[in-house]
């Protein structure tokens, strides 16, 4: 069986091992990774891209458990010593060992590189046990249109900040008008991305952001089509448990494209035209009835990702409810 999941940064990381748990439990080892790169920055010269690293550490057992983004036993002296001359920004923690994929990355992509070929190269080093493709070889980044808040330059003016300013600085603590995914438009998927969507026998939606990551990758020209024409069960699970996010701020970027902040609104955000089953937690069955109203299968089956055993359930409950869909 051939497994495609599309997946942002903790979330899908933190799937991807329960995933790749009851893979192995079934004989299961075709995983191929569709990961968003709309979170990619430039940083002091370096190109940085949070989701494929944190797919990468979390999966190459290198990730810092508690955080879920960056490297374990992490040091901070390069970012000192840069803040003492005075470059910024401050705001984003680069680590001492998390600069180094960094620098290889930017090296590679410098001489000429693909993103794909050089995500290929860490993951030699890493192992994750998938195969883990950027959505695009070409540059996309997600800004988010904000009202820049009181006691900062210019403030009440509106104006587009990259994605990363908007999560880390202002943990999304202002109103998201608009999520764009700069670039998108011109993009074209990676190298085996489109292949692979169309090999596969299933494709998982983890309880990524729905707006900021699975909606970015779908943004990709070619990537959303291929999903909905591959013609195999589109299984998601909901990132929404109890009307709030299980981690991080997705109901503010849910926001700012019009919907709430429910397992079952996000499943209609989705819509049946892509999606053919939804998990739901235990505690919004009540969402069932809606959703399939809306033609998408549904079940409520516990959500919280709390071990890597409860984690392996829930992947496999989404295995099941694939099976259940085919049939
Ligand atoms: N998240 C934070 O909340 N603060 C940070 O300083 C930060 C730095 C960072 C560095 C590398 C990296 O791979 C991820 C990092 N993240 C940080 C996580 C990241 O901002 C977001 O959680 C994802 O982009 C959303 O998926």
């Amino acid at each position: 069986m051939r497994i495609v999941v599309l997946a942002g940064g903790i979330g899908g990381a933190r799937f991807l091992r329960g995933l790749r748990e009851i893979a192995r439990e079934r004989g299961v080892t075709d995983i191929t990774v569709i990961g968003n790169t709309g979170d990619d920055i430039h940083l002091f010269g370096l190109k940085v891209c949070p989701d494929l690293d944190t797919v990468m550490y979390t999966l190459g057992g290198g990730i810092d458990e508690e955080q879920g983004w960056g490297r374990a036993d992490e040091s901070f002296r390069v970012k000192e010593e840069l803040a003492a001359y005075g470059v910024g920004p401050d705001w984003f923690g680069l680590g001492d060992r998390d600069f180094a994929t960094h620098i290889v990355r930017t090296q590679m992509l410098a001489a000429g590189y693909p993103l794909s070929a050089v995500t290929e190269a860490l993951c030699d080093r890493w192992q994750p046990g998938v195969r883990l493709l950027p959505m695009s070889d070409d540059r996309i980044e997600t800004h988010v249109a904000i009202t820049v808040p009181e006691g900062e330059p210019g403030a009440g003016e509106r104006k587009a900040v990259h994605f990363q300013e908007y999560w880390v600085r202002l943990r999304a603590g202002v109103e998201a008008h608009a999520v764009v995914p700069v670039g998108a438009e011109r993009a074209e998927p990676a190298p085996g991305v489109l292949e692979a969507i169309a090999a596969a026998d299933v494709v998982l939606f983890p309880p990524s952001n729905p707006v900021v990551s699975i909606g970015t990758i779908l943004a990709v020209p070619g990537i959303r089509e291929a999903v909905a024409e591959a013609g195999v069960p589109v299984v998601g699970l909901s990132p929404i448990v109890g009307d709030a996010p299980v981690r991080g701020m997705a109901d503010k970027v849910l926001a700012a494209v019009g919907v709430e902040a429910t397992a079952a609104a996000v499943a209609e955000h989705y819509g049946s035209g892509l999606l053919d089953g939804w998990l739901v937690d235990t505690v919004d069955a009540g969402a069932l009835a809606r959703v399939e109203a809306a033609g998408i299968r549904c079940r409520a089956v516990p959500l919280l990702m709390t071990d890597l055993a409860a984690t392996a359930r829930m992947a496999g409950d989404a295995l099941d409810l694939a099976a259940e869909v085919r049939a």
